[in-house]
């Protein structure tokens, strides 16, 4: 089945959509067209025929109710940023308008440490502190509510789209890049997994050829969730030319997506990074308007130390989405709110686990629910 790229950007911006290949028991249809899961009794109204875009925005309105009761699976590794924002529960507790200054600072204070990072830390409470001092917030539960809107609408103001934008050409390229060791391999095998289950065709494309073990990982994914592989022949293979190959070979073979793996790098290296810019401008080579996504993966164990790796990708390639991973470890959630603030690019992925199942789309709601509960 080919799918059209907008259909599938809208699939999968849900937390809770089945995990692929679900089927519910005595039924050969998917679990998201089977009507136990879209909650009405007509299988009918669900059909997945010509009008498919009404189909999928109306999944949407339903799997958000749904994801609220995943938020704990989902953000389960936020417990120590959860712990660090708890002061504020107790500062909002006891507060009357004559201790507003001192609870402020403590609030801030707060923030700091749970890695939001002192420019948003400052906005948000001096936001706050404008709207108390105008009598606009008269409890501390006001207070609190304010503060949980005021990050949630930055996510959705500042994060734009979610949803995967694959264009409208076969094949779409999405091509994967961060530091060393955050997480991008996995993803990707992660997000074909996701794809193959909805009958996507995709080609995986082995762009990391530093390491040769790299192209041996990729290839478990690879078999793993099904997918086709291109892979370099030979050392003296450079990345741009496997991506250039991988592209080449999804477009005469009518491949819907192609995902390209590249090697770690740290952003300060200015050669390796440039490799980045070779690898886009191949693509583009092939089909043009392509990549269609470069996804960044940051390690959301790391904290604050994202932001310049984000600010120094997103300068030399465009990065237009974030895939935050291992938020089943130590995650440091506030980190997520300074990279959305400062560079404006939307988290589109999180991590929660190495299992081929646990890449969930990004909801704002749900993390803001989970770092203030
Ligand atoms: N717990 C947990 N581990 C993860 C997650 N994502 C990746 N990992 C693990 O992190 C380690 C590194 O993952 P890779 O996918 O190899 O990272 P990479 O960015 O491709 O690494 P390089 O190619 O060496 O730069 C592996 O052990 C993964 O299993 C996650 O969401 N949660
Ligand atoms: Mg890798």
């Amino acid at each position: 089945m080919a799918v059209v790229p907008r259909q599938l950007a809208l699939l999968f911006s849900s937390p809770s959509f089945p995990s692929p290949g679900t089927h519910f028991p005595h039924c050969d249809m998917p679990a998201f067209f089977h009507p136990r899961w879209t909650g009405r009794a007509s299988a009918a109204r669900f059909r997945c025929s010509a009008g498919q875009t009404g189909f999928f925005t109306r999944l949407g309105r339903l799997i958000k109710e749904k994801a609220k009761s995943d938020v704990e699976k989902i953000f389960s590794g936020f417990s120590k940023t959860r712990e660090n924002l708890a002061v504020i529960d107790e500062l909002l507790l006891y507060w009357n308008l004559a201790d507003t200054e001192r609870v402020l600072e403590e609030l801030e204070e707060a923030l700091l440490v749970s890695d939001f990072g002192p420019k948003i830390s400052v906005k948000i409470v001096e936001t706050l502190r404008y709207d108390i001092l105008s009598g606009k917030l008269k409890s501390g539960s006001e207070i609190k509510e304010a503060l949980k809107r005021s990050v949630l609408n930055l996510l959705i103001v500042k994060g734009g789209k979610t949803d995967l934008q694959l264009g409208f050409k076969k094949p779409a390229v999405v091509i994967v890049v961060g530091v060393n060791g955050g997480g991008k391999t996995t993803s990707l095998g992660k997000l074909a997994w996701r794809l193959k289950n909805e009958g996507v065709k995709v080609l995986m494309a082995a762009g990391d050829t530093y390491r040769a073990a790299a192209s041996e990982q990729l290839e478990v994914w690879a078999e793993r969730t099904g997918s086709e592989i291109v892979v370099a022949e030979g050392d003296k293979v450079k990345a741009p030319s496997v991506l250039s190959q991988a592209v080449k070979r999804g477009k005469e073979e009518g491949y819907d997506v192609v995902l390209c793996d590249t090697s770690g790098r740290l952003h300060t290296n200015y050669s390796l990074m440039e490799e980045l810019v070779a690898c886009k401008k191949a693509v583009a080579k092939v089909v043009s308007g392509a990549p269609n996504e470069i996804l960044l993966v940051l390690d959301g164990t790391t904290g604050l130390n994202v932001l310049p790796q984000a600010r120094e990708f997103n300068d030399v390639v465009g990065v237009t989405g974030l895939i935050l991973t291992k938020l089943d470890g130590s995650a440091r959630g506030g980190c997520v709110v300074s990279v959305v603030d400062e560079l404006g690019i939307p988290v589109k992925f999180v991590g929660v686990g190495e299992g081929v199942d646990d890449l969930q789309p990004f909801d704002a709601e749900a993390f803001v629910n989970a770092i203030f509960p």
